[in-house]
This record gives structure tokens, C-alpha cells and sequence, in this order.
């Protein structure tokens, strides 16, 4: 057939569609099969994991047939109507809209986007629902680089700050996210739900936590140089355990820093300091300095910070005290500022700070 402009509007074969359609079919129901068979996501460990990962599979189902579609559509193009040797110098046919085509292609993605859209909402909606009865716990979140801060209120108004996450299992937590700096964004990935920390702005999401155990806090926004090293540790406690860490931890705050048990581990009153320095355990849950620092003794090998064993060889235990409460004062060669948290005077009692040190300048001398 010949067009106006001289150039040959040539019909696709009709077994090539066929065809086209036929694999395009079968790729659609293998993507979808591996979509919903890999294991994108941990444990469910939220009353709100369950609705949001059947979400995902919505998605998922719905997505591949348009991805698959759309490449099978240009890669069937491609091959139906390349240029055959001596058209060189064909015009293409010139291309009038058709409104039915148009028409068609607008309103199904319209639809779909419609539809999916609505799906979502009514998830979000169900699933930041406050429980009925009106109980839950609040946490109130802070980011800043490189650490988040929980601070709680005691039964009786008494306010406490810590730097590892308690919830309970089975309530409902409502936590106000902010931050001090930049964009952080606080993520349980077990729990699902997740919120960027604003500066200027409080931000909320509520979860019931399901299970027991301990899990990674993450910040899920890019934030600085220690970005990834912004991890902390969620501990979800039965009901008793956690009204148990709660009295202690107001009673504490009440009585002036008396050195007390850690709620999850039933460590305690006598610190260790070795303890602290692998697991980070501490009255209020510091961070772990062997998550950072290599050090033999410990059999902690983390990278971030300097290796202690070579770092502190021939250092007393005050000056090594020192580095420990305010880490900015001098920095080690090679190192960055600002990434070792500045706050260990706080989150460690006093006794647990002194046979932290103690223990250091044991370790480390020769
Ligand atoms: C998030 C990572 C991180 C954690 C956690 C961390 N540190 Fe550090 N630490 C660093 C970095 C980075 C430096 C080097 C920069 C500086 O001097 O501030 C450092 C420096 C030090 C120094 C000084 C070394 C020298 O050359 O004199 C000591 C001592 C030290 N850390 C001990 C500890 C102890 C003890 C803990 C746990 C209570 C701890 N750190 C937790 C990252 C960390
Ligand atoms: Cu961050």
C-alpha cells in the first residue's frame, strides 16, 4: 500500500501480534509469580505489616503486566517496521491522532491510577487509625546526625531520654518525630511504617508492636558522612517487663542517677564494663562502642572508629576517659568529627562509665 507521501504504510503481520501478545502473556505471569515469591521484606513485626505488604503485592500484580506491556509493545515496533534495505529514502506515513486510540490509552491508566490511589488510602487510613479504647504509648522521636534520642513520660509526668527505642508488645505507640538538623527519616523495616524527621515540623505514625525481640532502628534518608552508621536498636518488651523498665527508669530520674538494671536484659546493678563496650547495654541503652571500634580484647572488630588497641597504647585511663565524654575535643588523625556520639556521659551512669574505662585502659595496656 502506498500512503501520500509516497512512502508504504505497511500493516503488522497479524501472527506477530499474536505472537507479541502470546509471550508478552506468559512473561506477565512468570514476573508477577517471582514478584510475589522473593522475600522482599523481614518478619512482620506490626499489627500494620500484614495490610501494608498485601499492598505491595497489589502493586506488584498490577505493575509487571504494564512494565511487560510496554517493553513488548516497543521491542514488537522495533521489529514489525524497521527500515528494510532500499527505503532509505522512504517518507514515513504522515500520522493523524486517532481519538479512539487516545481516548482509550488515557482513561485505562487514568482508572488504574485512580483505583490503586484510593487502595492506598484507605490502607494508610486504617492502619493510623488510634486504637479504640484511646490508650497507646508515646514516644517522642528526635534525629539529628548522627543518632536518634526516644524521650518518654513516666505515669507520673516524669520525663526520660534514651538512646536505644522501648516499646511494648501489643500496644499501640504513637510516636512525634523531629529533628534537630537535616531530613533523617525514622524506620523499623520489621514494623513497616516509616516517617521522614523534619526540621521545624513534628511528624507521628503510630504502630502496635506484635513481637518480642530486638530490631534495627534505621535512618532511611540520607543524612551526612555517618548516615549509615545511624542505627539503633528497637526493643519491644511484654507488657510487665516494660511497665517494670518504666518504674525504673522514672525512679531513677526521681532519685538522682543511681546506676540501674536495663529493662530487656535483666543486667545487673554492678557494671561491666566489658559488657558495655560490646553490647552497649547501659542503664539507658547506649550505643555500642565495638559496633565502631576494633578491639582485641573485646573481640569487637568495627571500623569506623579508630582500633583501640593501637589507638590507646600508652594512654592513662583519664585521658581515655576523655575521648570517651567528649569525642569532638581531639580527633583522631584520619577520622571524622562528629561521628562518635558526643552524649556517652548521659547515656552511661557513672559507674558504668568508670568500669568502662577502667576496662579500656586494662585492655589496651601492653
Ligand atoms: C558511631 C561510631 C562510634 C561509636 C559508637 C563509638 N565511637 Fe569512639 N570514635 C569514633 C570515631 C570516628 C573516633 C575518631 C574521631 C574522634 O576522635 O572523635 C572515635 C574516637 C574514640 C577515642 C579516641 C581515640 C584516640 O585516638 O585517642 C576513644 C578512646 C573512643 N572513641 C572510645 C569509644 C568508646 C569507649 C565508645 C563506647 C562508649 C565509643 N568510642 C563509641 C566512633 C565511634
Ligand atoms: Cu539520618
Amino acid at each position: 500500500m502506498v500512503g501520500p507521501m509516497g512512502g508504504e504504510t505497511r500493516k503488522p503481520r497479524r501472527e506477530a501480534i499474536l505472537l507479541t501478545a502470546a509471550i508478552g502473556l506468559v512473561l506477565s505471569a512468570v514476573g508477577i509469580l517471582i514478584g510475589l515469591w522473593i522475600d522482599w521484606f523481614p518478619a512482620q513485626g506490626s499489627t500494620q505489616a500484614d495490610d501494608i505488604d498485601t499492598l505491595w503485592d497489589v502493586l506488584v500484580i498490577c505493575s509487571v503486566p504494564i512494565f511487560v506491556g510496554v517493553t513488548a509493545v516497543v521491542l514488537f515496533c522495533a521489529r514489525e517496521f524497521r527500515q528494510k534495505p532500499g527505503e532509505e529514502h522512504l517518507d514515513g506515513p504522515p500520522i493523524h491522532g486517532n481519538t479512539k486510540l487516545e481516548v482509550v490509552w488515557t482513561a485505562i491508566p487514568a482508572l488504574m491510577l485512580v483505583t490503586l490511589c484510593g487502595y492506598a488510602a484507605v490502607v494508610l487510613s486504617n492502619i493510623e487509625e488510634a486504637p479504640a479504647s484511646g490508650q497507646e504509648n508515646r514516644v517522642a522521636v528526635t534525629g539529628e546526625q548522627f543518632t536518634w534520642t526516644f524521650e518518654y513520660t513516666g505515669a507520673d509526668g516524669t520525663k526520660f531520654s534514651t538512646n536505644q527505642l522501648y516499646v511494648e508488645q501489643g500496644k499501640s505507640v504513637r510516636f512525634d518525630v523531629r529533628s534537630k538538623d537535616v531530613i533523617h527519616d525514622f524506620w523499623v523495616p520489621e514494623w513497616r511504617m516509616k516517617i521522614d524527621a523534619v526540621p521545624g515540623i513534628t511528624t507521628n505514625y503510630r504502630v502496635t508492636p506484635t513481637k518480642t525481640g530486638i530490631y534495627p532502628v534505621v535512618c532511611a534518608e540520607l543524612c551526612g558522612l555517618g548516615h549509615a552508621f545511624m542505627r539503633q536498636s528497637a526493643h519491644v518488651l511484654p507488657p510487665e517487663k516494660y511497665a517494670a523498665w518504666m518504674q525504673r527508669m522514672t525512679e531513677r530520674q526521681t532519685a538522682g542517677a543511681a546506676p540501674a538494671a536495663d529493662g530487656a536484659g535483666g543486667q545487673t546493678a554492678s557494671a561491666d564494663g566489658k559488657a558495655v563496650f560490646t553490647q552497649g547495654v547501659g542503664a539507658t541503652g547506649a550505643t555500642a562502642c565495638g559496633a565502631c571500634h576494633a578491639l582485641a580484647d573485646a573481640g569487637t572488630s568495627g571500623a569506623t572508629g579508630p582500633n583501640l588497641d593501637e589507638a590507646l597504647a600508652g594512654q592513662d585511663a583519664a585521658a581515655i576517659k576523655a575521648s570517651i565524654v567528649d569525642p569532638n575535643a581531639k580527633i583522631t588523625d584520619g577520622f571524622g568529627e562528629g561521628i562518635m556520639p558526643a552524649n556517652y556521659a548521659e547515656t552511661l551512669t557513672p559507674a558504668e562509665l568508670d568500669a568502662l574505662v577502667r576496662y579500656i585502659a586494662d585492655a589496651t595496656k601492653k
